[in-house]
């Protein structure tokens, strides 16, 4: 399956990203049929069939600037969805979010069970780093430190890191650097190492192009976290496929609670602004990233 034009229009595009990603989930998933097998069906269950794809169509997008091969963005796109699946997994399981939906089915450890949700979670985990190591990405000291960036931006001092300050902070009033940094950990480290190793993908950029692909990523993570928040508290549970209304129940600290509706939505007008502006050295090799950056901030879902 190949990549469509870049003249093709934007829904075509995304749905062929789509559909080819989830092939290669497919592919590289275990199958149900192999030992474990309640633990395999239950780590397809939770990385295939849903979701908006949106850190692969990063990727992808990002993967535009530099040349990278669709083959290349496949593994990278697949790597990047299993740590984002993993913590999906993770996230709602009691000891965190305690949800009972997601993708508009219920979640892995209420399908299955919770120690079953925790193994699901390590698995895809770790199998998102065998990918990276496994694949032929090019000149081995790059593999590398695209495997760094992916285990930095999941861990402690990342994702994981972000978590943790969430879970603190249910109950408290953050001020908005505060937040900032929780969701520039929680969303945003892997959403900036989507587009920078979909950029590491193919040819090397300029350190003032990779100074400006890492800004917009870096505020295109910000827009992804405000736009969910503005969701949370208007879309429906239906809508969503995931419990809505649930940041405001939980006293989770949020845009939408700090700044209200109102400004919350101009922010992330103005991130979308910056997010644009911070793409302009790309010209037209950015446009996907450009319409994508407007799907983000535009969403319904
Ligand atoms: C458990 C280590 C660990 C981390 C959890 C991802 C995450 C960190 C928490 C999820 C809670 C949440 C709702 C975060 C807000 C942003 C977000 C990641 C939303 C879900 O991502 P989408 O909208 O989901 O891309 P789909 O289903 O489309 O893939």
């Amino acid at each position: 399956m190949s990549v469509t034009s870049s003249a093709a229009p934007f829904a075509d595009w995304m749905g062929d990203v789509q559909r080819r990603v989830e092939a290669a989930l497919a592919h590289h998933l275990p199958s149900a049929n192999g030992i474990p097998q309640r633990l395999h069906e239950a780590m397809r269950y939770a990385a295939l069939g849903g979701g908006k794809r949106v850190r692969p169509l990063l990727a992808f997008a990002a993967g535009e600037l530099s040349g990278a091969t669709a083959e290349n963005l496949d593994v990278i796109a697949c790597a990047v969805e299993l740590i984002h699946a993993y913590s999906l997994v993770h996230d709602d399981l009691p000891c965190m979010d305690d949800d009972v939906l997601r993708r508009g089915r219920p979640t892995c450890h209420v399908e299955y069970d919770e120690a079953t949700a925790l193994l699901v979670g390590d698995s895809l985990q770790t199998l998102a780093f065998e990918l990276l190591a496994g694949a032929d990405l090019g000149e081995p000291a790059r593999q590398l430190e695209m495997i760094a960036l992916l285990a930095h931006a999941s861990g402690s001092r990342g994702m994981a890191g972000g978590q943790a300050i969430d879970l603190a902070a249910a109950g408290k009033a953050l001020e908005q650097p505060e937040l900032e940094l929780m969701h520039a950990l929680k969303t945003g480290a892997l959403i900036r190492a989507a587009v920078l190793l979909g950029a590491q993908a193919g040819a090397p950029l300029t350190s003032e192009r990779r100074g400006q692909l890492d800004r917009f990523a870096k505020r295109a993570g910000l827009l992804f976290q405000v736009v969910d928040d503005i969701l949370d508290c208007t879309a429906s549970t239906a809508t969503l496929g995931k419990t809505a209304g649930k940041d405001e129940a939980a006293e989770k600290p949020t845009y939408v609670a700090l700044l209200g509706l109102d400004t919350a939505r101009a922010y992330a007008e103005e991130l979308h602004a910056e997010a644009l502006a911070a793409l302009a050295v790309f010209g037209d090799r950015a446009a996907r990233l450009c319409q994508l950056t407007d799907f983000i901030c535009h969403r319904r879902f």
